[in-house]
């Protein structure tokens, strides 16, 4: 086993990853930025290096530096977590080249992964379900129009080289075809410097449904359920729950063979997970795999009872997995909500300064993933995730009203944050009954932000002083009046930042 791991990453998945090497025996070692020297990952960590200035090229995106502290400090591993080098299959071949272990997949997987149109393709010839269209780049506009007629009306164009929704444009008539080919390609070339591009049929009102997997490096897979991912705003995931209330038993046979079929066909090993739009009718197509560790893995294991980091480490180190695929059963449910430093009112503006109290919740059922605490900063470098709340319960209405629970006793004051959006998300009676998909959030995302606005509106400084004496007689004596603990009103959180006129 490896005996010091270097995380190269930072925030709450930096901190998630060294609780699992304390628990392993491994010392872990922390790289951190000017901006991060008083983040949690920076002092949790067994040590710590500082690696550069706050811009990421400076820091946790700089190979050579990275690379050569791996060196320096006789790290036998490197974990990448999510983002920054994860799924950098340049970084991948240097830490092969130079015999440290990435704590991920095989640059090889990594690459056949990496083109959306080759992927389609491996996933044709496994048997993966795709969604209709090319799988080969189009190389000209007669076979753009051609192949649209044929898959039929509407299209989505998508960049080979893209992923996570940028570089896509949807085609509603042959009309419209000319202006967004040329579009959609010098889209794809300025973001990815590739201008190919493919067609898909556009599929209408799916759910997006992921699947985890795992594979050692002795050919074991396993296929650890699903995930329902589908309240997201503009690709950003804001919940993820597990499992999905819409998959009943036979989608899940067929999608969770699927995904593992999906592994195995680039000799996946580490934890991956197998992406997949489901239309209303249950079908359920390919979109693509994402051969890292995902954010929202917590759900997955809170109801599988399987550490995805340990297995992640053990794997790297050449163990096998720990667990058979018979032996897993679905626990209970479990939500993440993910707590970000953003101001819903404003259409998401992040929100950076020192948080200057942090109080997360607890309690049965509840785990906080937090990278940050009293005293931290949020700051203007880096994505705004303060901290993922993981609920969990025997069923998805208690898991709900669990969530409720506990996002009423978090209590983050200094930046302003999500919390109140969130839980007018877990009030709506669409919400609670499943009836949602990747579109909920367009439409009551707005409804929910202007309720807030319209709150805020109303509220004045006596409104806040009248709150915050109350509250402050609580925390003293006790409650003497009851309070609506769903009323915004009623919650510093909501009050934080407010700015008033
Ligand atoms: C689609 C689609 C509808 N039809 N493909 C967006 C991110 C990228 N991974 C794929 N995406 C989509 N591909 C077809 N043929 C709708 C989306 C999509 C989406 C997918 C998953 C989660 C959220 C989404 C939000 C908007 C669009």
């Amino acid at each position: 086993m490896f005996k010091k791991i270097l995380i190269a990453n930072r925030g709450e998945i930096a901190v998630r990853i060294m609780r699992a090497c304390r628990e392993m025996g491994i010392t872990s070692a922390a790289i951190y930025s000017d901006a991060d020297k008083k983040s949690l990952h920076t002092r949790y960590a067994d040590e710590s290096y500082y690696i550069g200035e706050s811009t990421s090229s400076q820091s946790y995106l700089n190979k050579s530096k990275i690379i050569d502290l791996a060196k320096k400090i006789n790290a036998d591993a490197i974990h990448p977590g999510y983002g920054f080098f994860s799924e950098n299959k340049d970084f991948i071949k240097l830490c092969e080249d130079e015999k440290i272990n990435f704590i991920g997949p095989s640059s090889v997987s990594v690459s056949m992964m990496g083109s959306k149109t080759a992927a389609r393709q491996l996933m044709k010839n496994s048997g993966v379900p795709i969604v209709p269209g090319t799988t080969e780049p189009i190389s000209n506009l007669d076979e753009g129009i051609s192949a649209a007629g044929l898959i039929g009306y509407p299209v989505l164009l998508k960049a080979s080289a893209g992923g996570g929704g940028k570089g896509m444009r949807k085609i509603s008539s042959a009309d419209e075809f000319k202006e967004a080919f040329e579009a959609t390609k010098r889209e794809a070339m300025k973001a990815f410097g590739d201008d190919s591009i493919y067609i898909e049929k556009f599929i209408e009102n799916p759910k997006h449904i992921e699947v985890q997997v795992i594979a050692d490096k002795h050919g074991n897979y396993a296929h650890l359920f699903e995930r329902e991912c589908s309240i997201q705003r503009r690709h950003q995931k804001i919940i993820e729950e597990s499992p999905s209330s819409f998959v009943d038993d036979a989608a899940r046979e067929r999608i969770t063979s699927a995904a593992v079929n999906a592994a195995k066909s680039c000799r996946y090993y580490n934890a991956g997970t197998v992406e997949f739009l489901m239309d209303p009718d249950k079908n359920f197509y390919f979109l693509e795999m994402n051969t890292r560790l995902q954010v929202e893995h917590p759900v997955t294991e809170m109801i599988t009872g399987i550490d995805l980091v340990k297995e992640q480490i053990n794997i790297a180190a050449g163990g096998k997995l720990s667990f058979k695929q018979e032996d897993i059963k679905i626990h209970g449910h479990a939500i993440e909500s993910r707590i970000y430093a953003e101001d819903p009112s404003e259409n998401f503006l992040p929100s950076v300064g020192e948080i200057y109290q942090y109080i997360p919740p607890q309690g049965p059922g509840i785990r906080v993933d937090d990278g940050f605490g009293t005293g931290s900063e949020i700051s203007v470098y880096y994505d705004p995730l303060i901290a993922k709340l993981i609920c969990w319960s025997s069923d998805r209405d208690s898991a709900i009203a669990r969530m409720k629970r506990a996002l009423g006793e978090y209590r983050i004051a200094g930046v302003i944050n999500n919390i109140e959006f969130l839980k007018k998300i877990f009030e709506h009676e669409d919400f609670k009954v499943g009836k949602f998909d990747i579109n909920f959030l367009s439409k009551a995302g707005r409804q929910i932000a202007d309720e807030l606005v319209k709150l805020r509106q109303v509220a004045s400084h006596e409104d806040a002083a009248a709150v915050f004496s109350v509250m402050a007689k609580e925390k003293s004596v006790g409650r003497k009046k009851k309070l609506d603990y769903n009323s915004p009103l009623n919650n510093e959180n909501f009050w934080t930042g407010l700015r008033y006129e």
